[in-house]
């Protein structure tokens, strides 16, 4: 149709095909669905083709009838039942069979004269026991430039049709109605009311401006233009009288001479941009929604990172407890110690400071004393809760997860756009931060994991202080600390010393000796509080490090997705705009 086109016009052309290139590039970035961008692709090409006069309506409402008076011939079959059942284009050339593309569409050719500038589309009926022909006119809508739409003079207007030009006009078409079947009607004044309820109804329930409409009776003028045909054969034509109440030929009149000569242009123009609305809103409902999941999930993300928040506050205030507990253990072997030094290192004791054995028991039974059995046992109950805490967490975690899941799945978030890019990859995140808690959970053993941090705890002790007895649980090594490394370490136990067992007679020494002694055991009680202290912050660090490393990169994924939809918003929102502000130049270039 180019070259039939003003300067003007042409320009508009242009400036519309950028249009949907960059829509399909927005809603490519978008994410949008793989039909809306093989739609757009298509449209691309449908601009350069002929205008398309789609008909549709319900079956039997006379469609083919209708498209077979235009020509005043047989070409589409009409009957009683259902009876197109494919989309029948009507091209310009010679009458021969008709050819099949595709399974659904076949191309037909008449020597119309009006064919050279448009071509008419009969479609299946709708609202027919065969819906999947339904399914057929309906993926058709969008590639119309003006919908002839069909319907009865005795039932005009059923709930199937409003629902069809519903989708209709989701599509931005322009819509005729052509009431059909005026020679059967009652009464003229028939006509005048189904003129008024039409108008009304359309005007409220589908809104817009005042439906244009024709009362026609299609079988009557296809049956006047074959008996005309037939009588100029034969010379004997009746004089063609136009009935009253029947408005065939100015609906003729408007398709050929109107139509071709001046609207079509403009509703060429108009109808890409029609699509082009319809697709930009329905994505922008689409990136909305997604963008409450993703808000949703954001949500999550939050309760789970405040659970594991409450659950490390509540750590270390509750582990101050323990340690408490602790620290009042070994704070009563310091004092133990130091009555016991007293009482101890003097000369009249000299016999059993010889005695390195005697000395390490009684020091042991003494001094240590339960000492090393109550902080084995405060660390076991320290560790229990601490591990029974976590698995509470987990669980906590476990539970928010699934809610959201159920949540997401009955408001019909999930799966509502299964097909996009966005959807997959959040599946497939969401898979990998559920599995992980799932495994965790069904693998957690809190006696065997409380048993290997207590053993952990021994270790860092047993090195710490330098004993070397692996097989010994904690308490052993506890006493062994206590013993042999506070007695060895101050001398009292070095053979040296007893060979000058003498020292003891200077009050100085002794004193010096007391005090080496009560240091050791502070500092032994010092190390080993803020030994088992800082074990404990490591554990609670790797147990928040574990759940950190499940959720990060979901966040990471929502944090992308968030920007990427905002910009999807804006991107879509601006090429609505665009089209609105197309839309209006197109109407303004052609007055009238
Ligand atoms: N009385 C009367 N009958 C009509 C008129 N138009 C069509 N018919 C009859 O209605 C029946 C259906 O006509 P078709 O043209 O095949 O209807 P259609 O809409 O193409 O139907 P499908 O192809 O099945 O969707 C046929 O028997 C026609 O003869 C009319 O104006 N008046
Ligand atoms: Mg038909």
């Amino acid at each position: 149709m180019n070259q039939l086109l003003t300067r003007q016009q042409a320009d508009l052309v242009a400036l519309e095909r950028r249009l949907v290139l960059q829509v399909r590039d927005t809603l490519s970035h978008a994410g949008g669905p793989r039909a809306d961008l093989e739609r757009l692709a298509q449209l691309v090409t449908e601009m350069d083709e002929l205008f398309l006069l789609v008909v549709a309506g319900e079956y039997n409402a006379g469609k083919s009838t209708f498209i077979n008076a235009l020509l005043g011939d047989e070409v589409f079959a009409m009957g009683d039942l259902p009876t197109t059942r494919v989309i029948s284009i009507l091209r310009y050339g010679e009458t021969g069979p008709p050819e099949a593309v595709g399974e659904h569409t076949r191309i037909y050719r008449y020597p119309l004269d009006v064919l050279r500038d448009l071509e008419i589309v009969d479609t299946p009926g709708t609202n027919s026991i065969e819906r999947m022909e339904e399914e057929i006119t309906r993926g058709f809508v969008p590639r119309a430039d003006l919908v002839l739409f069909v319907t009865s003079l005795l039932q005009p207007l059923t709930a199937s049709e409003l629902d069809f030009l519903g989708h209709i006009r989701e599509w931005g078409k322009k819509v005729i109605f052509v009431v059909n079947g005026v020679d059967r009607r009652n009464s003229d004044e028939q006509i005048g009311r189904v003129r008024e309820y039409l108008a009304h109804e359309v005007r409220t329930r589908l809104g817009g401006l005042e439906p244009t409409m024709y009362f026609v009776s299609a079988l009557r003028a296809l049956r006047r233009k074959l008996a005309a045909k037939g009588a100029a054969q034969t010379d004997d034509a009746e004089p063609s009288s136009t009935e009253r109440g029947d408005e065939c030929a100015e609906l003729e009149r408007y398709l050929i001479e109107t139509l071709r000569e001046t609207e079509r242009v403009q509703l060429k123009l108009l109808s890409p941009l029609g699509v082009l609305r319809h697709l930009l809103e329905r994505n922008l409902a689409a990136i909305r929604s997604r963008r409450t999941v993703v808000q949703e999930d954001g949500n999550v993300l939050r309760a789970v990172r405040d659970q594991l928040e409450g659950y490390t506050t509540e750590m270390r205030t509750d582990s101050e407890r323990y340690l408490l507990e602790l620290r009042a253990s070994l704070s009563q072997v310091e004092r133990r110690g130091r009555t016991w030094l007293e009482r101890n290192i003097r000369v009249g004791n000299i016999n059993l400071l010889r005695n390195r054995d005697a000395v390490e028991n009684r020091f042991r039974n003494e001094v240590v004393a339960d000492a090393p059995r109550e902080i084995e046992e405060v660390v076991h109950r320290m560790v229990d809760w601490t591990v029974g805490r976590n698995l509470k967490l987990w669980t906590a975690v476990f539970a928010e997860l699934d809610a959201h899941t159920a949540r997401l799945r009955a408001s019909g978030a999930l799966g509502a756009h299964g097909d996009s890019e966005f959807q997959y990859n959040r599946e497939e995140l969401f898979a990998r931060l559920r599995q992980p808690v799932e495994r965790r959970l069904g693998d957690f053993n809190a006696e065997a994991e409380a048993r290997g941090v207590v053993e952990s705890m021994r270790e860092a002790v047993a090195h710490a202080f330098g004993v070397n007895v692996l097989a010994l649980g904690l308490g052993a090594i506890l006493v062994a600390v206590f013993t042999t490394a506070a007695l060895d370490l101050t001398g009292v136990l070095t053979a040296t010393l007893f060979a000058i067992a003498g020292w003891f007679i200077i009050p100085a020494r002794r004193r010096q000796l007391i005090r080496d002694l009560e240091e050791k055991i502070a500092k032994l009680s010092a190390d080993l509080s803020a030994l088992l202290a800082a074990k404990f912050q490591e554990q609670l660090a790797r147990y928040e490090q574990q759940l950190l490393e499940v959720i990060q990169p979901y966040e990471r994924f929502l944090e992308t997705e968030r920007a990427k939809l905002e910009r999807a918003v804006t991107e879509v929102e601006a090429a609505r705009r665009e089209v609105d502000g197309l839309e209006q130049r197109i109407v303004g270039a052609f007055p009238g």
